[in-house]
């Protein structure tokens, strides 16, 4: 079921236990505080973890098929769920067994009998450092003066979605964006007014972003990126220059440009087919001449 839109999703936490009696009283534990989910051996788990991606694991350590010890050693060597902290809940309570747990990178030990509440509070401290660190993560993201992603966010995604097209076989296709005659506007109106521009070209050019995958972010300074994935040089081409349109279209005056009444933009840009796994340096300077040459051609205009 979709939740109500303004609320922050309940956390979700995969419980791990090879007895049913065990599972069935931390879901009734913690059903208040989160959406938990349910494995009862370890190569459920595995599997769970993988394709659920909960906030939190707690993990039995004697089990049949495979020991929450192994678990943990297989989740930390992928990298699709070694961020994911891990609580052990075991009955082996000897030091040395709590030592191995906590060396094999879980957060926290808690032994069998357990008492509900302590249980109940460490998993809260747990979840909360959790939010936190997502809050951080997605802080270290966002540029803080236009709120869009900035170049880091821009980079990793790069990253990934260069992958993903050598893998499908699809076009990858990028436009860097850079506002005209904008040292002359900053002079004529301040830094303040300038700075209002960048916010205005932000999230006109968020409006874009329509299909899975593309993405606008402050590249740095008074230039921004749209990179769009699955998108051949034509249509990226015109979207570029719907772009464009949609800047001039704002009607922002710039007194002191020579191109327009208004605040314009220059883009160049780059398609090409990613084909083995890293990142083409020169396809961020290809569009980046296109750009140059956009300004050199009179600005307000796209070079593809
Ligand atoms: P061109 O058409 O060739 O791009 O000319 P330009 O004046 O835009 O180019 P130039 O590189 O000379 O100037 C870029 C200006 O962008 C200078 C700088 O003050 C301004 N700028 C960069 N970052 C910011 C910012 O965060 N806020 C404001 N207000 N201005 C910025
Ligand atoms: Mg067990
Ligand atoms: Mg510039
Ligand atoms: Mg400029």
């Amino acid at each position: 079921m979709d939740k109500p839109a303004g609320l922050t999703p309940l956390p979700t936490v995969l419980v791990v236990d090879d007895e049913k009696p065990n599972r069935d009283l931390l879901v009734e534990l913690l059903k208040h505080d989160c959406r938990v989910i349910l494995a009862k051996n370890g190569s459920q788990a595995l599997d769970r973890a993988h394709e659920m991606q909960p906030d939190l694991i707690l993990l039995d350590v004697l089990m049949a098929d495979m020991s929450g010890y192994q678990v943990i050693q297989t989740l930390k060597h992928d990298d699709a769920t070694r961020h994911i902290p891990v609580i052990f809940i075991s009955a082996l309570d000897a030091p040395e067994d709590e030592e191995r747990g906590l060396d094999l990178g879980a957060v926290d030990y808690i032994t069998k009998p357990f008492h509900p509440s302590i249980v109940r509070k460490r998993v809260r401290n747990h979840l909360q450092s959790v939010h936190h660190r997502h809050l951080l993560e997605n802080l270290a993201m966002i540029d803080s003066l236009t709120e869009i992603a900035n170049r880091r966010r821009y980079n990793e995604a790069l990253e990934n979605e260069w992958r993903r097209c050598a893998r499908s076989g699809s076009p990858l296709s990028l436009a860097i964006m850079d506002v005209d005659h904008f040292k002359a506007y900053n002079d004529r109106l301040g830094h303040a007014a300038g700075d209002g521009i960048l916010r205005n070209i932000a999230t006109t050019l968020t409006g874009f972003m329509r299909r899975p995958g593309d993405l606008a972010a402050r590249y740095g300074g008074e230039e921004f990126i749209f990179l769009m994935p699955q998108v051949d040089a034509e249509a990226a081409a015109l979207l570029a220059n719907e772009i464009r349109s949609a800047v001039e279209a704002l009607r922002l005056p710039h007194p002191d440009s020579p191109v327009s009444p208004y605040v314009t933009i220059s883009l160049g840009g780059m398609t090409t087919p990613p084909t083995d796994g890293h990142v083409d340096p020169e396809f961020f300077l290809n569009a980046d001449t296109a750009l140059y040459t956009a300004k050199a051609k009179g600005r307000n205009r796209v070079v593809w």
